[in-house]
Order: structure tokens, then sequence, then C-alpha cells
């Protein structure tokens, strides 16, 4: 099978997760990198749904451990609403962040929908950062740190059972890839709960090639796989234009390497694109080497592969 050739565009105009103002800019800044005609080039049928909406940042300190909740919860229900439609018409939603706390929305979606159809999951979470926090654990007080976390049921109630059941995942259907910043506490959950995670000293060692092929290992016709990528995954080198960089993230080549062989998976069925901050880019070329590495995984490749 090859990965599903109809696609729904979904914008999420918010920064309400994240530590930084700005990737409320993140979907027009692809839309100007040409995302759409890109992926049109690539013969896959594109539909531009536009932007959600959704309360403004009100820019306030943490409250019981949580920034923003309430518009929080807000956006990702929009998301996860957006999201599930897609799914259910037969598209694939690729969701345009926006910070990365939108993961809740769009990962109880896809979920929900694995429950509908009977599929298996298999959620490849590319990110500098585990986002395993909750409110005890957090540094920040920050959302965009607490997805993977509120996703297998820990979290605020009223966000926790967006997608109807709770907890929504399971951390064994989760791989991440890229990890080189945990926080204390946040690391002690992260090996409670026995998340997967190649962090870079894994990738250094073993290479993307061995990394990826462990993270696809196991998937079948039946799966759905779910790609998040959040964008400070990538070392900061190339892609400045995060508000969270971390040095020593994965090359051009090691990024375009592990889309590629997502690619040739052909299991891909939805995908988030977060946390890319054009307040903090330079000339758009952070949004542009998203498209490029979005682009490889609908199968640009170097040379025609069969
Ligand atoms: N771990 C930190 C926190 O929870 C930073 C998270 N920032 C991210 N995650 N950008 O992807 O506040
Ligand atoms: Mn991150
Ligand atoms: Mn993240
Ligand atoms: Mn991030």
């Amino acid at each position: 099978m090859t990965t599903l050739r109809k696609v729904s565009l979904i914008g999420a105009p918010t920064d309400i997760g994240a530590g930084a103002r700005g990737a409320s800019m993140g979907p027009e800044a692809m839309r100007v990198a040409g995302l759409g005609a890109t992926l049109e080039d690539h013969g896959v049928d594109v539909v531009d749904r536009g932007n959600l909406s959704g309360p403004s940042n009100p820019w306030q300190p943490p409250v019981a451990g949580y920034r923003h909740l309430p518009e929080v919860v807000a956006w990702n229900q929009s998301v996860h609403d957006a999201v599930y439609a897609e799914l259910q018409d037969g598209r694939m939603p690729i969701l345009l962040g926006g910070d990365h706390c939108l993961g809740i929305g769009s990962i109880s979606a896809v979920a929900r929908h694995c429950r509908d159809t009977g599929k298996k999951l298999r959620i490849l979470w590319l990110d500098a950062h585990a986002d395993f926090n909750t409110s005890t654990l957090t540094p920040s007080g920050n959302i965009h740190g607490m997805p993977v976390a509120c996703l297998a049921g820990h979290g605020p109630q009223e966000l926790i059972e967006i997608g109807g059941k709770v907890p929504a995942i399971s951390p064994k259907w989760v791989r991440q890839i890229g990890i080189r910043s945990v926080d204390a506490g946040e690391k002690r959950f992260v090996h409670e709960q026995e998340l997967e995670v190649f962090d870079m000293r894994y990738i250094d060692e073993m290479g993307m090639r061995h990394t990826m092929e462990l993270a696809l290992a196991t998937l079948d016709a039946n799966t759905h796989l779910h790609v998040s990528f959040d964008v400070d995954f990538l070392d900061p080198d190339i892609a400045p234009g995060v508000g969270t960089t971390v040095p020593g993230g994965p090359t051009y080549r090691e990024a375009q390497l592990c889309m590629e062989m997502i690619a040739d998976t052909g299991r891909m069925g939805s995908l988030d694109v977060m946390e890319l901050n054009p307040a903090l880019d330079v000339r758009n070329k952070t949004a542009e080497l998203a498209v490029d590495l979005i682009e490889s995984l609908f199968g640009k490749s170097t040379l025609m592969r069969k």
C-alpha cells in the first residue's frame, strides 16, 4: 500500500501551550513555503481547510501547574473535531501548528478513528523533547511539554477526555526519536511508564537507519501510522525557527532518511507539523525545510525508487 493520496491541511494558528510567542504564525509560513503545491506536484489531492479559530493568548503565568488550561482545552477540542472529520471522510489530516499541545487533540482523534475502524496505532514522536511532563513535574507549566503524558491519561480531566476514551493511547504505541532534552522529574516518569525512546545518543551510536528500522518494526497492513513532527527535532543549525532550540539534533540527511523510511512503509495515515515559529526564523528557511521534509514523507527521493 502507498501512503493515502488524499490530504487535508488544517491550520491551528496558536501558541497557547508554548513558552515563546510566534508558533501561531506557523501555518501561514508553511503555506508561503509552498506546502500545498509541493504535495500536488507529487500527485497528492490536497485540500486546504484554512485555519481553525480559538481563544487568543492571554500570556498569563501558570495556575496550579498549567498555563492557559481553558484556552488549551478549547483549541484542542476544535483540533480534535477537525482531524476526526477528515479521517471519517477518508482523507489524511495534516495539522499545521501551532504549538505541540495540539498533539492532544490531533492524536486523540486519530486514536478514536482507530477504535472505530479496528486499526492498530503506532505514533512516531519526532522531537528534541519527550513532552511527558505533568503539572507536578513541569518546570514551566507550558502544556506543549505535556501532550504525550496527557494522551497516556496523565493530565487534567477536561484535556485527557477530549477523544472520548481515557487514556487515549498506551505508551506502548509510541516511539520517540531525536530526544535530547528531558527534565529531571520527566525523565523518571519516562522510565516508569516505559516509553520507547531513541535519543540522540542512540542515533549517534547506531545511526538513523537502524533507529528507524526498530521504530518502524512490527507495523502491519492493519496499522495506522501517525507522525507527530515537532520542528525542534531538527538541529538548530538547519532549523532556527523554533521556540526551544536544543543543539545536537539530526542533520539534514539524517532527517531526510528518517522521513524517507517512513514514506517507504506506506502506512502514514496522519501527520502533525508543529512548533514552527516564524518570529524566530531566518527568511522562512525553517518553513522551507519543513516543506522539503514533508515532501520526503510523501515519496520525494533522490532517484526514482520502485
Ligand atoms: N520540557 C520543557 C517543558 O516542559 C520544554 C518543552 N518544550 C518543547 N517541547 N518545545 O517540544 O517546559
Ligand atoms: Mn521539542
Ligand atoms: Mn514537542
Ligand atoms: Mn517543541
